[in-house]
């Protein structure tokens, strides 16, 4: 059933932006896209929405609602069914908790090590880009703005090589705390949860990583993630973080 029609604003790639298109395709709730370029994206979101990222949402009621965690509580309002969250409230606690650490720790990590990454490989930077509605750019001018555009996102996003290669080296870390949300049944249950899906398009960027792939194949949250999320567009070869 649609009881709206939710015109959804985004920057194609995004992962929170999976995480509602997921959500919006869970519930059955037809919508439309809008595709914002980076770094252009900051005056019109800040503009329709008073902040500077996406995801964020226009209802047909002119109501806007802004970042990925807010959307999907208020899909869960307008849709109930099927529910994002748990009846139990103590399973319904621990996927809010799960959610939250996705969104506000983890999400942030595909944004440190991608960067960096592209910034060394700006060859990489049009696979990211397969799949947008918006026309790509020739090779030639990619090569020329990639400098630019990597090092105004690295500092948007607080990162250098050196950061990102710390990132690397803590993800281990990270990826345990997933493969036990799964093993704890809080995470990887029949149907995906808000958490499933804040956490699963993370781990999906983070494995067009070359470097970053092996650190995450074999583990139970390889297989979680790519049931519960799509393979996203780009890929970065190995070699950027080789030593790390
Ligand atoms: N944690 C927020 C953050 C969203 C976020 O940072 N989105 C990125 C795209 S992945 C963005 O809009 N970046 C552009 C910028 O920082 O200007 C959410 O889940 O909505």
């Amino acid at each position: 059933m649609t009881v709206m029609a939710p015109r959804l604003f985004m920057i194609h790639g995004s992962h929170p932006c999976i995480t509602v298109e997921l959500a919006l395709q869970r519930k059955g709730i037809e919508h439309r896209s809008v595709e914002l370029l980076p770094p252009f994206h900051a005056p019109v979101a800040r503009l329709l929405f008073g902040v500077r990222t996406v995801p964020a949402i226009r209802l047909d009621s002119g109501e806007k609602i802004t970042g990925s965690r807010a959307i999907l509580r208020k899909l869960d309002e307008l849709q109930p069914d099927p529910p994002l969250l748990p009846a139990d409230a103590e399973q319904r606690a621990r996927v809010l908790t799960a959610e939250q650490w996705g969104d506000e720790t983890f999400q942030p990590v595909a944004r440190t090590i991608l960067w960096p990454a592209l910034s060394q490989r700006a060859d990489a930077i049009p696979s990211y880009q397969r799949g947008s509605r918006l026309p790509g750019l020739p090779a030639p001018v990619i090569k020329l703005l990639a400098p630019g555009i990597t090092a105004t996102e690295q500092k948007l996003n607080s990162t250098d090589f050196a950061t990102a290669q710390q990132a690397v080296r803590d993800l281990p870390a990270q990826l345990d705390h997933i493969d036990q949300l799964i093993a704890d049944g809080v995470l990887g249950g029949d149907e995906p949860n808000a958490a499933d899906l804040q956490i699963a398009p993370t781990l999906r960027l983070l494995m067009t990583i070359g470097d970053v792939r092996p650190l995450i194949e074999g583990r139970p949250c390889a297989a979680w993630a790519r049931k519960v999320a799509p393979e996203p567009a780009g890929a970065v070869p190995p070699g950027v973080y080789a030593s790390t």
